[in-house]
């Protein structure tokens, strides 16, 4: 008889995470969770959740098994926490009782109040052995959108910009000049497909007309977010075109149409803690802001911010819009993409 060991559990919960995160940009809201169900030492069935509204990961797992007799034998690794609540599908915990399989082996607690140990207590009440906490920490970051949201009650927030070797972001008039590499465009748009909402200032709207879309990665395209105090931006750009959910934050009045949202925001109170409130409400997990400086040192400034990728190029400018100053961080990632150096800072909390 097979009797798992550490690394076993390591290696499958692994593998339950590498599935988990197939359903970045699609699961959202909902958290990335992947499920492998093992028997005797091998897997025979695995699933994750694909799609919002779409079935649970363990309810795809099970399905994708083929010897159904095993279950009642079998061991199941789960990234979440079973959920425990009647929501768009029935209670996973449910299903995994029903099935009777043996054990289940979790990574994170689920922090939704709908579940929150609900799921766990329910499976050890119906004599299934449970196990938690395994490879928490990368479930934690896996899932740090989902978890800020549920914590913090705002979204996750990822600052990003391109820099030259020299330390400038933009031309001595905001003219925006390439900086960064091929390679790195389009990992820019692999972020866009993998946060909910992007966000630009006034000023960078104004002088790059972004569209703000998905263009060289497969994945949905965010909602857009810009900030127009006075509504000055002309309405013939991009981003009013109305081929993507946009939501202006505003100071005025003005009627939204199919698309294109007004929000309005009170003057008397700090712009991105109420930008950020809202944004909780209509349940967006995660932004990535692009820019410019004035949007980005004010997040920085504030402490309004979790990540920040920093996108160094070889190229020097002489002179120009500095790049904005990092505080209190610690470096969590370094990588090349072709010439340009990337730095993932995280904020430190403190
Ligand atoms: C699981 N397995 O694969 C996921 C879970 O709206 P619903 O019905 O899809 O429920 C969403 C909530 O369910 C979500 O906030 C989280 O608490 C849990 N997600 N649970 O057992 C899964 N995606
Ligand atoms: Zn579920």
């Amino acid at each position: 008889m097979f009797a798992p060991t550490p690394d076993f559990d390591l290696l499958m919960m692994r593998r339950a995470l590498d599935l988990a995160r197939l359903g970045i940009g699609f699961a959202r809201p909902n958290p990335l969770v992947g499920c492998v169900v093992t028997h005797d030492g091998r897997i025979i069935g695995e699933g994750w959740h694909r799609q919002y509204g779409g079935p649970h990961a363990e309810v795809n797992a099970i399905n994708s098994v083929t010897e159904p007799e095993l279950l009642p034998r079998s061991r199941v690794y789960v990234t979440l926490e079973p959920c425990a609540h009647h929501g768009k599908t029935p209670p996973c915990a449910d299903l995994l009782i029903e099935k009777r399989v043996a054990e289940v082996v979790i990574c994170n607690a689920d922090p939704n109040p709908l579940v929150a140990g609900r799921g766990i207590a329910k499976l050890r009440e119906a004599g299934i052995k449970v196990e938690t906490g395994v490879l928490e920490a990368e479930g934690r970051w896996l899932n740090r959108r989902f978890f800020t949201a549920q914590e913090q009650q705002r979204p996750y927030v990822v600052l990003k910009w391109a820099e030259t070797a020299d330390g400038y972001l933009a031309g001595p008039y905001y003219q925006s000049v390439a900086i960064s590499g091929e390679q790195s465009r389009v990992a820019v748009h692999q972020w866009r497909a993998e946060e909910q909402a992007i966000l630009v200032g006034t000023r960078t709207a104004l002088h790059d007309n972004p569209r703000l879309n998905v263009r060289e990665w497969p994945g949905q395209n965010p909602l857009r977010l810009v900030i127009d105090k006075n509504l000055s931006l002309p309405p013939t750009h991009h981003l009013f075109d109305g081929g993507q959910p946009t939501l202006v934050f505003t100071y005025r009045e003005r009627a939204s149409r199919p698309h294109v949202e007004y929000v309005v925001l009170s003057e008397a109170e700090d712009l991105f803690p109420q930008m950020l409130r809202q944004l909780h409400q209509r349940q967006v997990q995660s932004v990535l802001v692009e820019g410019g400086t004035t949007v980005l040192n004010s997040l920085l400034k504030d402490g309004l911010w979790d990540e920040a990728r920093v996108i160094r190029a070889p190229k020097r400018l002489g002179g120009g819009v500095p790049a904005p100053k990092l505080g209190l961080c610690g470096l969590h990632e370094q990588f090349r993409l072709g010439e340009d150096d990337v730095f993932v800072f995280l904020r430190t909390v403190g």
